[in-house]
């Protein structure tokens, strides 16, 4: 018969910590569904902060400043892992120990939750779950621990370790080292380093997955909270008053103003970054006189400017739906950059998003007088938190991806032969003026249609250029005008429509605008990359 191997003393510690680990994880995730103010480890640091002495804390905040925050929930944490482990190496002479510790743990954390203004009792419930996912997972480490059998144990001897465990604490035997309760069997078991290892990862994943997961939703739900209690201030610059002819209101064809909801998305977030925009900061430097470092709420405090404008995707095939208008308010960007300063040889603002992506957009679009935001609001709402929320860009005339950076936090005045935006090295130009474009929104490709008069429709658009005409063919016959909408400047999109009495058969129809530059869509067809789609629009119906 071998010799009977003790749990180390270490794979105790490893049990407690990553059992602690869990209990942490399942509590935010829960957290992150009840309330972020709920997580036990931000009510005990809330706690701590208002029983330290003001010395204390004033030493605090000298010596960590702005950090003081992470470094005080760093400091629970680590007090939290030392206990976790005490815990572990306990449970390893006896699971109840570590029960009680554990229970310990969960009602200080309870006291910090329930002891909070305005705390619910079902502020609970992340503390307890969490308590009881950790209790679990703690068992389960244990048994794993303890699980190595030395021998095929005898019929029979089905009796888990972590129930032998207890059945020895039920006996009232006092500090029983932890083999002696594996004898339950005829055969000895001891360590099993291998299957503590690998629950210990296990725990791992788990606790690191749900704490990423809960972080993400209490994030959420924060942001938007901020986001419905902002009130957001009057323009001090209206948007031009929307034309009454502005819109045809033709069933099918795009409205002069697209709603939030029903706005193109395009970026390269996996998961939307959640700013506070009491956390938002906006930082411009580099080719500067003097760098300039903004909050929320001295962007606020900048006379505000209204302006529809239609935002383009360089993505957006011919036809495509890749574009929208809306009216955005916002501080005209060059506003910000004068205080700022830029300096003559400066020719680019590299814009960096909270999520790290980045966009060149050239100085001299910027400055030369068009609606150019640090937009706040679209459609009379704060920014949709997809759309940028607390604060992005808009550039009339400029493809998205050169301008229209969302969840914007700092500027970078520089030049483009000396840096390089995100889409530059992966195969799109450094500079992205907007085509001029148009599109049949009805009939829609492959409609079947009755003979008879009906209206062809669509949207065409030239951002601060404008749109003065619009030509549509049927069959590649003669080019005829299509019917204006009215708009109020040269940023947003125009609305066209035109009669055709249609007859059976199957046919082809096409369009072309003219921009107020005088230019024509050329029908030389192009992808969208490098600099954005070319070719006229052609759509096939059927008519009976
Ligand atoms: N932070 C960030 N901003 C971004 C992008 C991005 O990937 N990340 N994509 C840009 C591109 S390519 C476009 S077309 C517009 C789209 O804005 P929307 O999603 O509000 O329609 O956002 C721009 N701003
Ligand atoms: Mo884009």
């Amino acid at each position: 018969m071998q010799r009977n191997e003790m749990v180390p003393a270490w794979a105790g510690a490893l049990a407690g910590l990553v059992s602690g680990g869990v209990a942490l994880g399942i509590a935010q995730l829960v957290a992150g569904v009840v309330g972020p103010e709920t997580f036990p480890v931000v009510a005990v640091g809330d706690v701590t902060v208002d029983l330290t002495p003001p010395p204390v804390k004033d030493f605090a905040i000298r010596t960590f400043g702005e950090n003081d925050k992470t470094v005080l929930i760093g400091g629970v944490l680590v007090v939290l892992a030392a206990i976790a482990a005490v815990i572990g190496v306990l449970a390893r002479r006896r699971l109840a120990y570590g029960f009680a510790g554990l229970a310990a743990f969960g009602v200080v954390g309870l006291l910090a939750v329930l002891t909070r203004p305005d705390a619910g009792v079902l502020d609970a419930i992340p503390t307890v779950v969490g308590a009881a996912a950790g209790a679990w997972t703690l068992s389960w480490l244990v048994r794993r621990a303890a699980g190595g059998s030395r021998a095929e144990p005898a019929p029979g001897d089905s009796a888990p370790s972590a129930d032998a465990t207890g059945e020895d604490a039920d006996r009232g035997g006092v500090g029983v080292e932890w083999p002696a309760v594996m004898r339950s069997g005829a055969e000895l078991r001891a360590f099993d380093r291998r299957r503590l290892l690998t629950g210990v990862a296990g725990g791992v994943v788990v606790a690191g997955a749900a704490a990423v997961i809960g972080q993400q939703l209490g994030g959420r739900r924060a942001v938007d909270a901020a986001r419905v209690g902002l009130a957001l201030p009057k323009p001090a610059t209206p948007a031009k008053p929307v034309p009454a002819g502005a819109d045809l209101r033709i069933n099918g064809l795009s409205p002069f103003i697209t709603k939030n909801r029903d706005f193109y998305r395009v970026d390269t977030a996996l998961v939307v970054p959640q700013v506070d925009p009491n956390d938002w900061k906006l930082r411009i430097h580099g080719l500067v006189e003097r760098p300039v470092e903004l909050t929320y709420a001295d962007l606020l405090k900048m006379p505000l400017t209204e302006a529809d404008v239609t935002l383009t995707c360089v993505s957006n095939e011919v036809g495509g739906d890749l574009v929208g208008n809306a009216r955005w308010l916002g501080v005209r960007m060059a506003e910000v950059l004068r205080r700022a300063g830029l300096r003559s040889n400066a020719d680019m603002l590299l814009s960096t998003s909270a999520d790290g992506f980045t966009c060149g957009t050239p100085v001299d679009v910027v400055m030369d007088g068009r609606d150019a935001l640090f937009a706040v609001a679209m459609n009379g709402e704060a920014l949709p938190v997809d759309h940028g929320f607390p604060v992005r860009q808009v550039v009339p005339g400029l493809y998205g991806y050169v301008s229209a950076t969302k969840w914007v936090v700092d500027i970078k005045v520089t030049r483009f032969d000396a840096d390089e935006a995100y889409w530059t090295p992966r195969g799109w130009a450094a500079k992205g003026p907007i085509k001029t474009e148009s599109r049949i929104d009805l009939p829609k490709p492959g409609d079947s249609r009755k003979a008879g008069r009906t209206t062809i429709a669509g949207v065409a658009w030239a951002q601060h250029t404008g749109i003065d005409a619009v030509e549509v063919r049927v069959d590649r016959e003669q080019w005829r005008q299509a019917k204006l909408a009215e708009v109020a400047g040269p940023d947003t999109w125009r609305q066209w429509s035109i009669d055709w009495d249609a007859t059976p058969g199957r046919h082809t129809i096409q369009v072309r605008a003219t921009d107020a530059s005088g230019y024509t869509q050329t029908e030389a067809s192009a992808p969208p990359a490098p600099d954005g789609a070319t070719g006229w629009h052609t759509i096939t119906v059927q008519v009976s």
